[in-house]
């Protein structure tokens, strides 16, 4: 009997009162202006979605329904004392909107564990059917993809379902999909980069710790990190490229692996999830022109500069909201100090940190100089052994499913229409703002 789906519902239909009523009586309540300047600087800005997971201050960062990326390592469940918090407690927190206790996480690993096992076999069929040189967010999201054939709210629409009801499949589809998804990363990454040498996913383990082990790392500090890596990837609010797109092609009443997978779409741009890899490479770059994993500030300075002059952007920096060092950079490093501070590329990433701020506040441009979480996930993830880079976007991708789907199921339970805003041609912004 799943309780956490009992828990939903109750706490769900009031709130989904609340929308319809608010929508009815103050549906005509002016909320905000908007700027010209905000519709060409792609909608920064503009209140227009509806969001419950988590919520983004530009100066204080991520919190996930209140609580910052320090009060949960202190207060979700954790397998140790001195571990890191359990993503299954976040996805609870997120769903629910209330702590877990650690029979809640143990029920999530569990059922997890066990929904993990039905992956289609044209799931691997067709990943096995791709070039291996193809990248792997590729492959994870042609997975994603030939997943939905299992769809249970695409069954259950097509049987006439109540549109009351559209939660319930979406719920089932969405635990399902997030079981998976370590399973068929780890595939992935055994497949391209560990001549196809498979692991069997191991039930009693932790979903984050399950992902760690099929990728072939059994350390406790792999493990740690791996959960550390899931918790804070796993939502920025609503309007981000991948949940934003998540939660556009869902308001279709597109099914959840149909939706998430235009999340990934997203998440796979250089601007967005695909930051982590290319901050390695901009890295490597550095190593390999200056002949050395410990340059000086003034090589930094100059390895920068020519990246901003040659029409480029300093990967890992900058950020479209927050205007202050992202706390899952400064959490990352804290990890990264207390365990590995002797580590080449940690001690690189922090000679960056020293220098690249300036570099971009110089510019006079860059509205956040300071650094975002790609800056320190990859170096920290190579210098535990994953050295694969074109992972990195992937492994974000799978932390990513915790909120973006958990929204979507709230997008159902709020019963929230097909999103449609309205387009306007040049002649139309011209005329509005008298251009001359
Ligand atoms: N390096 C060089 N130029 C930058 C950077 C940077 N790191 N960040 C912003 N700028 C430029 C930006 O390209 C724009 O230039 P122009 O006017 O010539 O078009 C100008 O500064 C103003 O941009 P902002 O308003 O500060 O930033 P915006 O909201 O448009 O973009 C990012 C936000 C995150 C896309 C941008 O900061 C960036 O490209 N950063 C590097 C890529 C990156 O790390 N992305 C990961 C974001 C986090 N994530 O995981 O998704
Ligand atoms: C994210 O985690 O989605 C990124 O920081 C980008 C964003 O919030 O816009």
């Amino acid at each position: 009997m799943d309780y956490i789906k009992d828990k939903l519902i109750t706490k769900g239909r009031p709130q989904a009162e609340i929308v319809k009523r608010i929508q009815k009586e103050y549906g005509d309540s002016v909320i905000q202006e908007t700027t010209l300047g905000q519709v060409f600087s792609g909608m920064k800005g503009v209140v227009s979605l509806l969001t419950c997971t988590s919520k983004l201050d530009p100066d204080e960062g991520i919190r996930f329904r209140g609580y910052s990326i320090p009060e949960l390592r202190e207060k979700l469940p954790k397998l140790s004392e001195d571990g890191e918090p359990l993503p299954e407690g976040l996805f609870y927190l997120m769903l629910l909107g209330e702590l877990p206790n650690d029979e809640d996480v143990k029920f999530l690993s569990d059922s997890w564990a066990k929904r993990a096992q039905d992956i289609p076999q044209h799931a691997f069929d067709v990943i096995n059917a791709l070039p291996k040189s193809s990248h792997p967010m590729i492959q994870f999201n042609s997975a994603i993809l030939a997943m939905s054939t299992e769809s249970h709210f695409r069954r259950a629409y097509l049987a006439g379902m109540d549109k009351r009801d559209y939660w319930d499949p979406m719920y089932e589809g969405v635990m399902d999909l997030i079981s998976r998804l370590p399973v068929i990363a780890a595939y992935i990454y055994r497949r391209v980069f560990h001549d196809e040498k498979y692991i069997d996913p191991d039930p009693s383990l932790d979903w984050a710790g399950n992902l760690a082990h099929m990728m072939g790392f059994e350390s406790e500090e792999v493990k740690r990190l791996m959960r550390l890596y899931m918790v804070i990837h796993a939502d920025h609010e609503g309007g981000n490229v991948s949940a934003h797109a998540t939660h556009l092609v869902g308001s279709a009443l597109s099914n959840p692996y149909y939706s998430f997978s235009a999340g990934m779409n997203g998440l796979a741009g250089p601007l967005h999830g695909m930051a982590n890899q290319n901050v390695m490479h901009w890295l490597q770059r550095l190593m390999d022109e200056l002949g050395t994993d410990a340059p000086t500030t003034e090589q930094v300075r100059e390895y920068a500069k020519a990246t901003l002059d040659s029409g480029r952007v300093i990967p890992g920096y900058g950020h479209a909201v927050l205007r202050k060092t992202d706390p899952r950079f400064a959490v990352q490093l804290d990890f990264a100090n207390k365990y590995i501070p002797e580590a080449p590329l940690i001690k690189l990433v922090k000679k960056i940190y020293d220098v690249v701020p300036d570099i971009l506040t110089e510019t006079g441009k860059v509205k956040n100089p300071w650094p975002n979480v790609d800056a320190i996930s990859g170096s920290l993830l190579s210098s535990y052994g994953i050295t694969e880079y074109p992972v990195y976007t992937m492994l974000f991708g799978v932390s990513r499913a915790l909120g973006v789907l958990t929204q979507l199921i709230w997008d159902r339970l709020y019963g929230l229409p097909i999103e449609r805003p309205k387009s306007q041609n040049l002649e139309w912004f011209k005329d509005k703002v008298g251009f001359k």
